[in-house]
């Protein structure tokens, strides 16, 4: 579709309207009373919401290529694929180009269903921009048999200062699986911080989480429904070189908080059954 019958169809005035990037993929700019944001069609990735998301300075636009930074959707499966490593990590929801439903301004914000169909899997994302960031990811089964998949709502949030940074919350409840050196640990009770590579998978349902940024003098409060389990990233330094579309110190600006299910907390629904998962961020001064 055009990028005029887009706007013709599903632009609201100023509100919401869809543009070409100069790399051809399609996006929308939101701008209202409470928020501005956008959100590409490849992959439904959500990119800007206020200044609470991260996008790398070496974000690479382009078609099938995933968007580094904002909100990523991993899905059907999270990291390589369990059978075949030559697909594309973390699925292919965040490659593929999804379809706008509808669009509509309601409670003071703007409200994009955006849809997928691949694999016999139906999938419908719908995003809410307003005071706060809503995101509802709904994946519904096709098949005639049982089937399992994999999700993650792998956000990236704009922090100040990674090494005065700490994540409160429920998180602190669970035990965790460490991606880096394959061992289980038990629950803390007390809040995260960074100081080196960070990749852990929580097993929980972790519905309220916070990143205290005493930087940027905020707190980024994470809602959750539908999700048991939450992965933490931060790739720090040697890891930032070796990504060829993120700086080398952006770390120290980043870190994901993903709302997933993944792994041994992994989806499984039956023919015509449909799962729902969550994410809601806001931002309060510290
Ligand atoms: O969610 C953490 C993680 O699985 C890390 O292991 C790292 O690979 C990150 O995702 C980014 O993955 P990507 O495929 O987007 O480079």
């Amino acid at each position: 579709m055009s990028i005029d019958s887009l706007n013709a169809q599903y632009g609201l005035g100023d509100q919401l309207v869809f543009c070409e990037h100069p790399s051809g993929l399609v996006f929308a700019k939101v701008k209202t009373d409470h928020c501005t944001g956008e959100f590409f069609l490849q992959g439904a990735h959500v990119t800007e919401y206020q200044d609470l998301l991260f996008m790398s300075s070496q974000a690479v636009f382009a078609q099938g290529k995933a968007l580094r930074g904002g909100i990523p959707i991993c899905f059907p499966w999270f990291n390589s694929h369990p059978l075949d490593a030559n697909l594309p990590a973390h699925g292919w929801a965040r490659t593929s180009p999804w379809q706008v439903l509808s669009t509509r301004f309601q409670d003071s914000a703007i409200i994009t269903e955006l849809g997928l169909i691949k694999d016999q899997f139906r999938l419908v994302y719908r995003i809410e921009m307003g005071g706060v960031l809503k995101v509802f990811f709904e994946a519904t089964s096709q098949s005639d048999i049982s089937c399992d998949y994999e999700v993650a709502l792998h956000t990236y949030f704009r922090i100040g200062d990674i090494e005065r940074v700490s994540i409160s919350g429920d998180l602190k409840e669970y035990g965790y699986y460490d991606q880096l050196t394959k061992l289980d640990h038990a629950a803390s009770q007390e809040p995260i911080h960074f100081d080196q590579e960070t990749d852990r998978i929580y097993y929980g349902t972790a519905s309220s989480i916070a990143i205290q940024d005493p930087a940027l003098e905020r707190s980024i409060e994470i809602q959750s429904t539908g999700s048991q389990s939450t992965v933490v990233w931060n790739p720090w330094i040697e890891k930032s070189k070796r990504m060829s579309d993120f700086g080398d110190l952006e770390y120290r600006q980043m870190c994901c908080i993903e709302t997933a299910n993944v792994r041994r907390r992994s989806v499984r629904i039956e023919p015509g059954q449909t799962h729902r998962t969550s994410l809601q961020i806001a931002s309060r001064p510290l």
